[in-house]
């Protein structure tokens, strides 16, 4: 198995039905990536070990997604210069609004590259790191484009009944 390039990591496994949208378009792309549950509150040692080695271990982008007081991104781009992308996963409370909130507002210095809430943003996450990856990989960015040109294709010009 080639080394991960990307870190997919969530809150809790409640995340995972949403994560893996991001996996499966890794997966597609034939990006290498891990999947792992990092939590900011219920375990906060492991998400300080896993921002302070992953630089070492040769991951380049990071995607986090966590709902409620989802401060899961947010810590970990204060621990990691690695690019973070980050996913609100939609909360039954309050419909991921909270999520939103709490990894969009990012003090400056600290980014996070926020998506769109629930399963929606974790696909964009998947294709947001693939797309970065891809300004040092001809081959991925070659896969890249093909896939937006099949999703292109698909898409119909007439619209049907339904
Ligand atoms: C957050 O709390 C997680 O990211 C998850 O979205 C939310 C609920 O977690 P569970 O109670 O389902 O474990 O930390």
């Amino acid at each position: 198995m080639p080394e991960p390039q990307v870190g997919i990591i969530m809150g809790s496994q409640s995340d995972w039905a949403t994560m893996k949208e991001a996996a499966t378009l890794l997966e597609t792309l034939e990006v290498p990536y891990e999947a792992r549950i990092v939590s900011a509150h219920r375990t906060p040692d492991r998400l300080w070990d896993y921002g302070r080695t992953a630089v070492a271990r040769g991951l380049k982008v990071i995607v986090a997604g966590a709902g409620g007081a989802a401060h899961l991104p947010g810590m970990m781009a204060s621990k990691t210069r690695l690019p973070v992308i980050g996913v609100p996963v939609e909360s039954r409370a309050l419909r991921g609004v909270d999520s939103l909130y709490s990894i969009v507002q990012m003090p400056r210095g600290f980014p996070v590259a926020t998506m769109a809430i629930g399963a929606a943003g974790a696909a964009n996450a998947g294709l947001m790191a693939a797309g970065i990856l891809a300004l040092g990989d001809p081959a991925l960015a070659e896969r890249l484009e093909r896939w937006r040109e099949e999703l292109s294709a698909a898409i119909p010009e007439v619209p049907q009944d339904e």
